[in-house]
């Protein structure tokens, strides 16, 4: 169906999760919707409280400028503005329009009688965010141990709660969030490149066929002896994204609530098993 005549069919009213009609049009090619104004709304707010708070700072070098949490000693309390209450609000405003946006998503998703996948998949990212930002600050009692809102400061941020475990690497939850990511990018390597290599035959001529999902099959079967299929691959990249991110929430959660050394002490569980801790 070319896209024109599939918009006239689908570009519909319906689906949404409230308001009913009220917000359900298109601006140009954009649904609007409820939640689209909602994310326009957060997102407008928090960036004019990023700029109000740049303008407090002593910077306008936009490497340099930080929107910082309130210090440690205002544990979980509202902050004055200027000492870490725009951060307060900043992260509202981001909570907001992040949940905004992936519940645009679920309205587009659901009016189109499409599965709910790219909105599950976006709540991961939001769920890590929430996780540095809210979860963990909340659970170790200060905001002051949530990341500053800045190119260069959150950077610093990432070094030092690294260091401050020794090494993060040795972090078991880290070694599984990065075998995951690096998976994660074999996979889409592998895949990529299947399907570009078998919508690019090698027979050249104006009626050259592409190659058919049995090519892709058989290409790993001859490699391998396995082929995960065409719809599997996809279930296997989701699958492998999603680990990443969720283990990287794990492994930051615990540091700082459950584990509090250096990271590489936890492994002393494996040189401590009976059968050869007192050689
Ligand atoms: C695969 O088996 C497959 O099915 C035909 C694809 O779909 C097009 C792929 O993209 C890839 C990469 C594979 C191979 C992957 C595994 C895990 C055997």
């Amino acid at each position: 169906m070319a896209l024109l005549s599939f918009e006239r069919k689908y570009r519909v009213r319906g689906g949404t999760l409230i308001g009913g009609d009220l917000f359900d049009f298109w601006v140009g090619p954009f649904y609007v919707g409820f939640f689209g104004v909602t994310t326009i709304f957060f997102a407008a707010l928090g960036v004019l409280m990023i700029a109000f708070g740049a303008s407090l700072g002593d910077t306008w070098n936009p490497w340099l400028i930080s929107i910082d949490p309130p210090p440690i000693e205002y544990g979980l309390s509202a902050a004055p503005l200027s000492e870490g209450g725009i951060w307060q609000i900043v992260t509202i405003c981001a909570i907001g329009a992040f949940v905004s946006w992936a519940l645009r998503q679920v309205e587009i998703s659901r009016k189109l009688g499409m599965g709910l996948h790219v909105p599950f998949a976006f709540a991961f990212a939001i769920l890590a965010y929430i996780t540095l930002v809210v979860i963990r600050p909340v659970l170790m009692g200060a905001w002051g141990h949530a990341f500053p809102y800045g190119i260069w400061s959150h950077l610093d941020w990432v070094n030092n709660v690294g260091y401050a475990y020794g090494n993060f690497h040795y972090n078991p939850a880290h070694m599984i969030a990065i075998t995951f990511f690096f998976t994660t990018c074999l996979a889409l390597a592998l895949h990529g490149s299947l399907i570009l290599s078998s919508t690019n035959p090698t027979d050249d001529g104006k009626d050259a066929n592409v190659r058919t999902p049995e090519h892709e099959d058989t290409f790993f079967r001859d490699l391998i002896g396995y082929s995960i299929g065409t719809l599997g691959i996809h279930r296997l990249g989701l699958f492998l994204a999603l680990s990443a991110v969720f283990w990287s929430a794990v492994c930051i959660v615990v540091s700082g609530t459950v584990w509090f050394d250096a990271w590489s002490g936890w492994w002393e569980w494996y040189t401590n098993l009976p059968w050869w801790a007192d050689l």
